[in-house]
């Protein structure tokens, strides 16, 4: 079976997105995009060779007989309403990060899923996919480090546009760590604190960077994250987990290394297409085989739904400078 897909959302990561299921992997078709700029939509059509209408708005899109499932890779404030759509349609859906941007929203799509009786949603919490951090929640999940006690990690950009403002450290870049440790230590949070040091002259006006987060689970791991997105240097993702019998450090991803004009170097990468794109084709497969199997699994609203909740306490965090506490509803059994 061919899964038809349709796309509402043509910009960066769409045509990234896009591009993949036609290029490299196998089960899917594209066969409807969208854009609030239609343009864009038919220049991706134009650039990738795509068999595809071109939809006026999603919820057309989503409504098309020969569309099996939906992409929405759209700014984050239109996700609920399409995620919402496609539900209500009864098609599979993948989001990508943010699922809603308040928590509210998300509970919203727990509400319409757990309504529809069956997943649907998978989100786009691709680390889940990268193979270095598979690597550690092996040797976690299999005693080799003993209990987890802390986690050491970084999240670095090297630059951010003028858009880019202090709240979106959080809800559009911890989001990925905020997702990647509850599933890592199998945990959930309960409280959140954020300091800021020194800030970096490359920094714009509205922007506070670098931040550091400290984040404290229900087990009592301790967690502290840079988020430092005028970096400069490269896109660098860092995670070490220091148990009881030892450390496990996120594998650097793979690179020549040079000796040359007498320097030992390798390169590092300067944004998250080339980091994670390994882990973009596994989460998009999986997705495709989910749809085709009629089993969605990956990250849930329910994991879209946590990361939101922590994410919306971290920016309360930056605010008032104090600890916060974090408050998890129980988990529906609709999410295992
Ligand atoms: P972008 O701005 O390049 O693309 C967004 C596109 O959506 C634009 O073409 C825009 O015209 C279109 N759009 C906006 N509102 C729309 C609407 N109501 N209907 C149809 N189209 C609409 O943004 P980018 O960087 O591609 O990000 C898109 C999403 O992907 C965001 O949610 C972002 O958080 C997520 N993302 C995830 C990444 C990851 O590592 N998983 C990396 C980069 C982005
Ligand atoms: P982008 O601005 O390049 O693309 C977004 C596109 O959506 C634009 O073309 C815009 O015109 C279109 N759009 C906006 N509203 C729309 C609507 N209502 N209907 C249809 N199209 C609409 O942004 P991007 O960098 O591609 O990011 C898109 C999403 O992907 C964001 O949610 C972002 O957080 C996420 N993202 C995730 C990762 C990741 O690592 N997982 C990386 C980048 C972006
Ligand atoms: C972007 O939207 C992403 O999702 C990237 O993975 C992240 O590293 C970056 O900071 C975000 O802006």
């Amino acid at each position: 079976m061919t899964v038809r897909i349709g796309v509402i959302g043509t910009g960066m990561i769409g045509e990234e997105h896009a591009r993949r299921i036609t290029q490299q992997l196998t089960g899917g078709e594209i066969v409807a995009v969208t854009d609030v700029n239609q343009e864009q939509a038919r220049a991706v059509v134009d650039r990738l060779g795509l068999e595809a209408k071109v939809y006026e708005d999603g919820q057309a899109l989503i409504q098309a007989a020969d569309v099996d499932a939906v992409l929405v890779t759209s700014w984050g404030p239109t996700h609920e309403e399409y995620v919402l759509g496609a539900i209500a349609a009864g098609k599979a859906v993948f989001c990508e990060k943010p699922l809603a941007t308040t928590a509210e929203g998300c509970r919203h799509i727990i509400d319409a899923e757990i309504e529809a009786g069956r997943r649907l949603v998978q989100v786009g919490f691709m680390r889940r996919y990268d193979s270095g951090y598979r690597m550690m929640k092996d040797a976690i999940d299999g005693g080799q480090l003993g209990e987890a006690l802390m986690v050491h990690a970084a999240h670095r950009n090297p630059e951010v546009p003028e858009r880019y403002v202090t709240p979106m450290a959080i809800h559009d870049t911890l989001i990925h760590e905020l997702d990647t440790f509850r599933w890592l230590l199998d945990d959930d949070y309960q409280s959140a604190q954020v300091v800021f040091p020194r800030k970096t002259r490359h920094a714009h006006d509205q922007v506070a960077d670098p931040q550091i987060v400290m984040l404290e689970t229900v087990k009592g791991v301790r967690i502290d994250v840079e988020v430092f997105v005028n970096c400069r240097y490269g896109y660098d993702i860092q995670c070490d987990v220091v148990g009881e019998e030892g450390i496990a450090r996120l594998p650097e991803p793979q690179s020549l290394q040079f000796r040359q004009a007498g320097r030992l170097s390798n390169e590092i990468l300067q944004d998250w297409k080339q980091r994670f794109s390994e882990a973009f084709d596994v989460e998009l497969q999986a997705f495709i085989d989910g749809v085709a199997a009629g089993r969605i699994e990956g990250p849930s609203s329910w994991d879209g739904y946590a990361a939101a909740i922590a994410g919306d306490v971290c920016v309360k965090a930056q605010e008032s400078g104090a600890i916060e506490a974090i408050e998890m509803p129980e988990r529906p059994a609709f999410y295992g």
